[in-house]
């Protein structure tokens, strides 16, 4: 399998982070530079169907995109560790926070970031100010409903490290490209983070 990734760009480093922590390594990682545009290439649509990164390619040349769609084919591929949850109340769990993380703090942060961050203008149509600083706003929203889920659990679903973990972290290792931060007054996401940061897959460089 091929794995179309691009090393600073955060959907691409959910999968890679999934693949260190189940110590995946039969999938061959294809670096695309961005930047220079080539998943917007006639080659890379008729190979992926869209011009997203990440994508998987299976060895028939089926692609699947979207970061979690291939998150959960690894998991099916390699339960152990189990990042999705065992059984169905957990998995809800697992689902609903997935889910939080993705809509109410990465994806903002991702949109904060696009339309803020100088060498990102070449990604939007119109790079607007006003739109970094709404999704800014709903991020910081978000990151008090984690403060306060953080205070009772050690992880976001609940006693272990899952996917949600892995969506919420790279979400906010993103916004380190605009030098973001949390505010300092959320003391327990800032332990979370300070954790789940110090993890084997995040200091081998994920
Ligand atoms: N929901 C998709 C988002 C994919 C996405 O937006 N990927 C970014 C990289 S993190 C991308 O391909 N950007 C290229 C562009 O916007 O031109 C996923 O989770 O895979």
């Amino acid at each position: 399998m091929k794995l179309y990734t691009s090393h600073r760009a955060p959907n691409p480093r959910r999968v890679r982070w999934v693949m260190a922590e189940k110590g995946i390594e039969d999938v061959d990682l294809i670096e695309i530079d961005i930047m220079a545009g080539e998943h917007r290439t006639p080659e890379y649509r008729a190979r992926v169907g869209v011009s997203h990164l990440p994508a998987l390619e299976l060895d028939d040349g089926t692609a699947i995109s979207e970061s979690l769609a291939i998150c959960r084919y690894l998991e099916a591929l390699n339960p152990e560790p189990n990042l999705f949850g065992r059984d169905a109340r957990e998995q809800a769990f697992v689902e609903m926070w997935t889910r939080r993380c993705e809509f109410y703090l990465a994806n903002p942060i991702m949109f904060s970031v696009r339309h803020s961050h100088p060498a990102l203008a070449a990604l939007e149509a119109t790079q607007l100010p006003q739109v970094a600083e709404y999704n800014r706003l709903t991020a910081e929203r978000f990151m008090k409903t984690l403060d306060r889920r953080l205070a009772d659990n050690p992880f976001i679903a609940g006693d272990r490290f899952t996917i949600a973990d892995i969506v919420a972290v790279v979400g906010l290792d993103f916004a380190r490209l605009v030098k973001y931060r949390p505010p300092e007054e959320l003391t327990h996401l800032a332990r979370w983070l300070a954790e789940t940061r110090d993890r084997p897959a995040a200091k081998a460089g994920v």
